[in-house]
């Protein structure tokens, strides 16, 4: 009966928000992590996206879990990490299908890459600055990217910087969405993260500066956390965090 009750408000939920269901590189699709029936299998699948809790947000800029949306209870750190990765070349494109995506959660999408010091399958970021963005899509031509989103089927596309040396990576791939950032805490945070194999001649490791942490690079007072989507200038929406690099 708990089973029972605990899937009809998974169901419900189910409907409210979104999370990455598939990842695509070529013609080869990776099914993401799936929070409502992944933990039900023994042995769970073998994913490339680290486990979500579900499709809610993290609300709270402070804590680990606006890394990869993992947890921060229980003495742990984050998402843990996922047994397999994704094999991919430098310049190929990624295209990330959502769920669903709810109309009134306007806001950006964005995407981060961060060089995996060790073993993809092991390695936890923490605190440290690691992080760099390779993509974002803020409000451009009258159209929220999350409203983008919605409009092309659920699916994210962007690119591998070319110029990245082989080797392994993680993704950090969000959406923010602003309904309620007209203060803060407000503004809803739906991140997760996936493991790559990057392949390639490239030499780059990412930017030598600017690297960020999450937690840490978004805060109440960083421009793009708050604002009033419905009264305020869209046109002049900063999306939060560095730069794009591009390679
Ligand atoms: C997204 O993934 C789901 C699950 O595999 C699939 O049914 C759906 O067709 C995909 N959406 C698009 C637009 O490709
Ligand atoms: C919104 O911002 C854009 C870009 O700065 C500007 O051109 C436009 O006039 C502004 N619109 C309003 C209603 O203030
Ligand atoms: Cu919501």
């Amino acid at each position: 009966m708990r089973g029972l009750v605990a899937l009809l408000g998974a169901v419900a939920s189910v409907a409210a928000h979104g999370y990455v269901q598939e990842i695509t590189s070529g013609s080869t699709k990776y099914t993401g992590y799936l929070p409502y029936s992944d933990p039900y299998y023994n042995p769970p699948p073998q994913r490339i996206v680290r486990a979500v809790p579900g499709n809610g947000p993290v609300q709270d800029l402070s804590l680990i879990d606006v890394q990869c949306n993992g947890y921060s209870e229980g003495g742990v750190v984050g998402s843990q990490p996922a047994p397999i990765f994704a094999t991919v070349a430098a310049g190929s494109s990624l295209t990330l299908n959502w769920t669903t995506w709810p109309d009134s959660h306007l806001g950006p999408l964005i995407t981060y890459m961060a060089k995996a010091p060790s073993d993809i399958t092991k390695w936890q970021p923490g605190n440290s600055a690691v992080w760099f963005k390779v993509h974002q899509a803020g409000y451009s031509n009258g159209v929220w990217a999350s409203t983008a989103l919605i409009n092309s089927g659920g699916l994210y596309t962007f690119t591998i910087p070319k110029s990245l040396k082989a080797g392994q990576y993680l993704v950090r791939h969000e959406i923010l969405a602003l309904h309620a950032a007209y203060q803060y805490p407000g503004v809803q945070v739906y991140p997760s993260c996936i493991q790559l194999q990057v392949t390639g001649s490239g030499t780059s490791s990412g930017p030598t500066s600017g690297l960020v942490a999450f937690p840490g690079a978004y805060t109440a007072t960083t421009p793009g956390i708050v604002f009033d989507v419905y009264q305020g200038n869209a046109s002049q929406y900063v999306v939060p965090g560095p730069a794009v690099w591009s390679g």
